[in-house]
């Protein structure tokens, strides 16, 4: 026997847009925890991860996407947008994400690959930055955007300092069905632990080694497990070239012992248990090429 839903809502949300407007940023602080890694650089998040917002009125599912990569082509990039793609299909609105007072060519060609069958919310970030804080330059800004996209309905937020998070879910209930919740009510993400620890590591990584690295580095979990309360969490971090191990791992070790501590305070929170993480710097060539591998990567 079908559950009555009563007016309760549930449904999927894509996060989309071209990288670095805060995607990832809104998604933690729409669901009020971290699972979606941040930073300045582009392209660090490369799984979609699916955050899950429950209140007494509706149940919001949250896909973050990896973002469009326009640029150069390798496997890994080809992935990322196939991954993209994926993300969107099946879900029952798109809350596209820009800059405020910045909108790019970059945004114009996400805007173009959006399903045009499915609700799309424009959502204004950063309304914190100064250039932002001139309301009749708002709205111009946002009527220029609306003349690109026959948008459903407009927000504008600062992720980053969480305002209007609340008003952006009011604007986006409407577009979810009428359904019981799919999930339970105390879940936020789909992910596993071992996954979300992963992605902890990569945020580090990303955020201590500034320009240093390129994109041909991932992480690997070697070892999760339970014991005795606590977590004993082993991950590799793989890189293309011997040269580029002492780069992650910094004079006398400093920086990897930077990037593991942070990376251990972060999971103690997130997991609310102890954590012992041991990180160390693998090599493996021409990864960011291998199709196989990135299979293997569950990429
Ligand atoms: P993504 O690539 O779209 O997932 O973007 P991220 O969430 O990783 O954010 C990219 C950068 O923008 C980070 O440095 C964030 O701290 C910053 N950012 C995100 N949201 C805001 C915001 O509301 N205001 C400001 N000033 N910066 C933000
Ligand atoms: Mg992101
Ligand atoms: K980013």
């Amino acid at each position: 026997e079908q559950q009555a839903a009563d007016g309760y809502r549930c449904g999927f949300i894509a996060i989309v847009g071209r990288p670095n407007v805060g995607k990832s940023t809104l998604m933690n602080h729409l669901i009020g925890q971290k699972i979606s890694i941040t930073s300045k650089k582009a392209q660090t998040t490369r799984h979609k991860v699916t955050g899950i917002y429950t209140d007494d009125t509706a149940q919001f599912v949250f896909v973050d996407t990896p973002g469009f990569q326009t640029d150069h082509r390798n496997a890994l990039n080809d992935r990322l947008n196939l991954n993209v793609t994926e993300a969107m299909s099946g879900v029952d609105a798109v809350a596209f994400v820009v800059e405020a007072m910045r909108f790019t060519e970059a945004d114009r060609t996400v805007l173009k690959q959006l399903p045009n069958k499915i609700p799309v919310v424009l959502v204004v970030n950063k309304i914190d930055k100064d250039k932002a804080k001139d309301k009749h330059a708002l709205n111009a800004f946002i009527d220029q955007v609306r003349q690109e996209f026959d948008f459903a309905a407009a927000e504008v937020v600062s992720a980053k300092h969480g305002l209007r998070i609340a008003n952006l879910l009011e604007t986006l209930k409407p577009f979810l069905p009428e359904s019981v919740p799919m999930y339970p009510e105390d879940m936020v993400t789909d992910k596993s632990s071992r996954f979300l620890a992963m992605e902890i590591v990569r945020e580090k990584l990303f955020r201590y080694l500034g320009e240093e690295l390129p994109y041909a580095m991932n992480v690997e979990v070697e070892q999760f497990k339970e014991e005795n309360g606590m977590f004993h969490i082993y991950i590799a971090v793989l890189v293309d070239k011997e040269n580029q191990k002492p780069i992650v791992i910094g004079r006398g070790g400093e920086k990897l012992k930077k990037i593991s501590t942070e990376a251990r305070l972060d999971m103690e929170k997130l997991f609310d248990c102890k954590v012992f993480l041991k990180v160390w710097v693998k090599v493996k060539s021409g990864w960011a090429d291998d199709v196989r591998f990135l299979n293997e990567l569950g990429l």
